[in-house]
């Protein structure tokens, strides 16, 4: 069984292009392309309209999101982060000077684990930087008592979690700083962008100015900001991506249930239950490799790709595992062992609006041998 276009593990949604021009047009009249314009300021409460959040800021990426969030709380020292994420959550940290502390992940979600928290944490620690890996929900109430108790910030990287709901509102409502993004290979995308979601007025004004080079008006610089400010091109994308974002949903969703009912019983492969969530957004399909099935993960990723099938090893290296982090004592891999394991182990397969039947037959078929 060859096939002749590869399947990759994502492939970004797009509206008709037509429908895209009437908005190319209005750019082309005004000469508005950035700087706060008439799409921007749309897309931002046209977000928070749909994510049920009070306050967006967007971003030209969620890397530079991340920057910035850790900016706006003026985070320090030591910050508690996960190893089991794309690198840009720790390269965040650095940037801002700061020192990644990493602890272990839970088995059942990946996500950063409470119970390994508070033994990290020292004079120097100043925040929490969690993941929600995947989409699904890292244990908010949990992480949150334990802030408290330190005094400590909240920011959660949100990359993966575009629309996901949880205990009767959004993901996006808890820590102190959620941060999207919207890239191509997200579930929401405006070619590049992201976001960041704000509890209140003020702090969403102290980002607002951060992204744009700390300037409040034309004489006024109050912070060394940067320009992380999101063009009109993305943001009036944004605008029209909204409309298809919901059957975008449910067409994930039909590609989840299919994987899940197919790989029930197939020994060896462990798929993840999105049992945390009210409302998924079925962002990735990961599995694990275990033993019991009939190769290791890196044969069948391999087997795949033999095929032109592209899954993808997400998360594999370990962040921890990169060489500006590995000289960390808490980068051990003694010290991760959820984590080191689970890189070994998973593998994210194709999952996109747009992925046929016959396309979802072939990955089902060579993962089931
Ligand atoms: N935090 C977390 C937890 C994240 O996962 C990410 C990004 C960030 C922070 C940072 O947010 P941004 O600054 O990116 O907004 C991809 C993405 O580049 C990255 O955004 C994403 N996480 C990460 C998980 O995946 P790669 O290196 O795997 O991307 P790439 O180019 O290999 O794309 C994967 C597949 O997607 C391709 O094989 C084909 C398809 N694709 C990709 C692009 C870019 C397309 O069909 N069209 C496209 O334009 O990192």
């Amino acid at each position: 069984m060859h096939i002749k276009n590869p399947i990759y593990v994502t492939q970004p949604h797009l509206p008709p292009l037509e429908e895209f021009i009437p908005y190319l047009q209005q750019i082309w009249e005004s000469k508005c392309l950035t700087n706060n314009g008439p799409f921007h300021q749309q897309l931002e409460q046209a977000l928070c309209n749909y994510l049920s959040v009070k306050h967006i800021s967007l971003f030209t990426n969620g890397t530079i999101g991340l920057v910035t969030a850790l900016q706006a709380l003026r985070i320090t020292g030591e910050v508690i982060t996960t190893p089991y994420s794309f690198v840009a959550t720790a390269h965040s940290l650095l940037w801002n000077g700061i020192k990644p502390v990493f602890v272990d992940v839970d088995p059942d979600t990946l996500n950063l684990d409470p119970s390994k928290i508070e033994a990290a944490i020292t004079p120097s620690t100043t925040a929490i930087l969690a993941v929600h890996v995947y989409g699904h929900p890292c244990d908010v109430d949990a992480i949150q008592k334990i802030a408290d108790i330190y005094n400590l910030k909240v920011i959660y990287d949100a990359a993966h979690a575009f629309g996901v709901r949880y205990h009767d509102g959004s993901l996006l409502s808890h820590g102190d700083l959620s941060v999207l993004s919207f890239h191509a290979t997200k579930v929401f995308n405006t070619f590049e962008g992201g976001a960041i979601v704000s509890p209140d007025a003020k702090t969403k004004q102290r980002i607002d100015h951060l992204k744009n080079f700390g300037f409040v008006d034309e004489v006024t610089v109050v912070a060394p900001g940067i320009n992380g400010k999101m063009s009109e091109f993305s943001a009036a994308l944004g605008l029209l991506q909204l409309k298809g974002i919901d059957s975008a949903l449910q067409q994930r969703r039909a590609v989840d249930a299919r994987y899940r009912k197919a790989f029930a019983n197939l020994k060896g492969i462990r798929c993840f239950s999105a049992v945390h969530e009210d409302v998924a957004n079925y962002a990735y399909f990961p599995i694990l490799v275990q033993s019991g099935y009939a190769m290791n993960r890196d044969e069948l990723y391999q087997k795949l790709r033999e095929h032109d099938i592209i899954a993808r090893r997400y998360f594999y290296p370990l962040i921890s595992d990169f060489p500006m982090y590995r000289g960390l004592p808490s980068a051990a891999q003694s010290n991760l062992p959820v984590a080191s394991q689970a890189a070994k182990e998973v593998l994210c397969l194709p999952i996109y609006p747009g992925l046929t039947e016959e396309q979802l037959d072939t990955v089902i078929s060579l993962v089931k041998g």
